[in-house]
């Protein structure tokens, strides 16, 4: 699209959102100091980089080709999808991602972080980690913190306090916070006899790993709960209520992933629930499509309501924006790019919203005008101002940037083979 068009636009716009009391500058200005963490697993369908890894305990469908192999080509993949983003970001990484170490997953250090920490110092991103607690051997029948077995509970319990150290080290590295995530598979297929049984092991696991005590500039630990995965149908150790009980207790975080509930149930809904008790709010944006299939964030009403709510509930300062989905079946640079612009595009028109506006219509009794301006605000002009932001930012305005994923397929992916 040719630059003065999208200058001639932008100008038109900031005068019909100045007419809802809206000042795009500020908007702009708001929508780059909010991080979007962007989760490397997309890029080689959370295979990771160790060489003993078995059948992961995340179901990941598709075949495409040109799945990034190693270190070298997933950054390099990282860079070309935050290259198409005018967002602010940072990196989601998962132990897996450990490179260059023999040393066993209970037993990781800082070490085998150092090429993370070097490329995210080079390309002024943030981290954030996950402890892994699947595809591994020490795995017993998909239970870890929470199997019955201790020595595989003592394996894992060293895995989540040695993240934890990991995550630490690198939020003091890059000087800014890590969040470090904490998600289990563990459950069972049909009904247990005895769930108070599974879920008193799983605390006192818990209890263990949070036993140490990080200064929160450079650690924000969550727990991510779910409402039944393949295998795990009738009962998860760790459910929502679980953890969310545990974290309110405890004084730790809580992660909400939109494929982890009640179809019908909205994550946007729990962001005012959860404010006033819980300190750190980790998203992970998600799509499910009848489960928690974790197909590619389509700028639909969950997300478009997750980043209203966000800015309406005055959260955005607070929570931590994450993606959490795979899809291996189509070109992976396009399902990053995807989900990634979609949460751009989102927080940006929430953003640009009239909220102001819509609140006092609200607080005067008005509902039938809060309804007719929340309706009225989705015609504004963002996408004049999405253009205006790309331009700035360097990010391709336009179709362009559809171009450049598939000269990137031509000229880089499909040379892996
Ligand atoms: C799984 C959780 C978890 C994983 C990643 C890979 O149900 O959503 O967040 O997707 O840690
Ligand atoms: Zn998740």
């Amino acid at each position: 699209m040719d630059e003065n068009k999208i200058l001639k636009n932008y100008e038109r716009a900031k005068e019909d959102y100045a007419v809802y009391g809206v000042d795009t500058e500020k908007a702009l200005k708001d929508f780059s100091d909010i991080k979007i963490s962007l989760h490397c697993w997309q890029g080689d369908d959370i295979r990771g980089f160790e060489e003993t890894a078995v059948k992961s305990e995340n179901v990941v469908t598709g075949n495409y080709p040109y799945a990034a192999r190693n270190a070298a080509e997933l950054r390099a993949d990282i860079e070309k999808v935050f290259s198409l983003s005018p967002s602010s970001h940072k990196l989601n990484i998962h132990s897996v991602y450990a490179e260059n170490t023999k040393k066993s997953r209970d037993n990781l250090d800082i070490g085998a972080f150092s090429g993370w920490i070097d490329w995210a110092k080079k390309n002024k991103v943030g981290l954030d980690y996950n402890p892994s607690f699947f595809a591994h051997e020490m795995m017993d029948n998909g239970m870890s913190l929470a199997s019955p077995k201790k020595e595989v509970r003592e394996f894992w319990i060293r895995h989540g306090q040695s993240s934890r150290e990991i995550a630490y080290g690198l939020g003091k590295a890059l000087g800014e916070t890590c969040v470090c995530n904490l998600w289990i598979p563990d459950g069972l297929k049909d009904d247990p006899a005895d769930r108070l049984y599974f879920r008193r092991l799983l605390t006192d696991s818990l209890n263990r790993i949070f036993e140490k005590k990080y200064d929160k500039k450079y650690l924000v630990d969550t727990l991510e709960g779910k409402l039944f995965g393949i295998g795990t149908e009738c009962f998860v150790v760790g459910s929502y209520d679980y953890y969310l009980a545990y974290a309110v207790k405890n004084n730790v975080g809580i992660c909400l992933d939109s494929g982890h509930y009640h179809p019908t149930e909205s994550i946007a809904d729990k962001f005012s629930a959860l404010n006033d008790f819980v300190d750190d709010i980790l998203l992970h944006i998600s799509r499910g499509v009848r489960w928690d299939s974790d197909h590619v964030v389509k700028y639909d009403d969950t997300l478009t309501s997750i980043m209203t709510e966000a800015k309406r509930a005055d959260m955005l300062k607070k929570l931590h924006i994450g993606l959490d989905y795979f899809d291996a079946s189509i070109n992976r640079i396009f399902a990053w790019a995807v989900g990634l612009r979609n949460a751009d595009r989102a927080l940006l028109t929430a953003l640009l919203e009239p909220t102001d506006k819509i609140k006092q219509a609200e607080q005067s009794g008005d509902y039938g005008l809060r309804l007719a301006l929340s309706e009225e605000a989705k015609a504004l002009p963002s996408s004049a101002v999405w253009e205006y932001l790309c331009l700035k930012k360097g990010v391709p305005c336009g179709l362009s940037w559809i171009d450049e994923v598939k000269n990137y397929e031509k000229n880089v992916l499909s040379k892996r083979v």
